[in-house]
């Protein structure tokens, strides 16, 4: 499988994924500015036309694309894993997750809130909507160590928004629960391999676009 991402991007939850499996895959950085592969300077649009990542080449060539469905169709291909519940109830909980991690925090919070482009009353709408779903996250995550009743797909992707509020005005600090799980599920030898690789790639990635 060929994962093309952009580093620190949602992405990365993929790349953990293939590191909790111990599977190789094939990485594929994508500029975000550019919307070219680094390695052979191809136009990413042309495989994903709207430009964002993930997607993700099977093995038999189809192109995937959203990371809610990449996260799934990696946990189904490698089992060995156990990344997702395989019972229908359980299913549904972890596509709960990925729904309210993808639509309400992803996109709905954190897009707005990084994107450097978005006017301020966007920043403050988001900002002041998200403080209940933190709230909400919190709660659920106080006493329990993930998502589900064991590491899953979901903590890959929750891990690594969490930690994209250092770029934000969101203060963990103000969510104790949220705060101690990042710094658990930070700890993970297949989270922390994938946040020290991107943290790099991200650190050229800025250095290339300050160049430019
Ligand atoms: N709906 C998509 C959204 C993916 C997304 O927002 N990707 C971001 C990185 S976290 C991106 O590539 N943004 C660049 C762009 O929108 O041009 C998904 O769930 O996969």
């Amino acid at each position: 499988m060929q994962l093309y991402f952009s580093p620190l991007a949602c992405s990365m939850a993929t790349r953990i994924a293939f590191y909790e499996a111990g599977v190789d895959a094939r990485f594929v950085e994508v500029d975000p500015k550019t919307k070219r592969t680094l390695e052979d300077d191809a136009d990413y649009l042309a495989v994903s036309p709207l430009g964002y990542v993930p997607a993700l080449r099977t093995d038999d060539g189809e192109v995937l694309t959203e990371n809610s469905a990449i996260l799934q169709h990696v946990a189904d291909a490698l089992p060995q894993a156990k990344l997702a519940p395989t019972d229908a109830r359980g299913r549904t909980h972890l596509q709960q997750w990925l729904c309210f991690i993808g639509t309400e925090l992803h996109k709905a919070l954190y897009t707005p809130l990084l994107d450097e482009r978005a006017p301020a009353e966007a920043k403050t709408y988001a900002l002041e909507k998200g403080r209940s779903r933190l709230d909400f996250l919190a709660k659920h995550l106080a006493h329990r160590d993930h998502l589900l009743d064991a590491f899953s797909v979901a903590d890959a992707y929750l891990v690594t928004v969490l930690t994209w509020s250092v770029a934000t005005p969101i203060d963990l600090t103000k969510w104790p629960a949220l705060l101690a799980y990042v710094g658990r599920v930070r700890e993970r030898p297949s989270v922390a391999r994938a946040f020290a690789e991107e943290r790099d790639l991200y650190v050229k990635e800025k250095a290339r676009h300050a160049k430019a």
